[in-house]
């Protein structure tokens, strides 16, 4: 029994955050700023690249937008590493709107500033 409850609980997790990503561009291939090419970061909207870690500053500009793709969270650079959220995902226009297909693909992170091991970056507490 305890077994079964384990499974929805995780099944109705993974389902949640899955809804997030669709719910911003490119949210399935946000690349990991640190790892090699190819490396996906799931959780973007927390510091970790898992379920686990705090929320970054993007994953609370998300929900302060209702959990939903803004023109006014497209525009914000939430990691402060000057280059918008809308520039990052792939959406440098702030066009994009849920099912359709982003204007490009995602560069960056939206809620880690990059290059992390930049000066631009050193104030930032996050480390690969
Ligand atoms: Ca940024």
């Amino acid at each position: 029994m305890l077994k079964l409850f384990s499974l929805t609980l995780c099944v109705i997790c993974v389902s949640g955050f899955s809804r997030y990503r669709k719910r911003i561009p490119n949210g399935n291939r946000v690349p990991d700023p640190c790892g090699g090419e190819g490396d996906i970061w799931s959780h973007v909207g927390h510091i970790e690249n898992s379920r686990k870690g705090d929320i970054n500053q993007f994953g609370k500009d998300f929900s302060d937008a209702d959990h939903t793709w803004t023109t006014v969270l497209c525009e914000l650079d939430s990691d402060g590493d000057g280059v918008t959220n809308g520039e990052e995902l792939g959406d440098p226009r702030c066009e994009w709107e849920k099912r359709s297909k982003p204007a490009g693909p995602a560069t960056g992170h939206p809620g880690i500033c990059e290059p992390v091991s930049s000066d631009k970056c050193a104030g930032s507490s996050f480390v690969c």
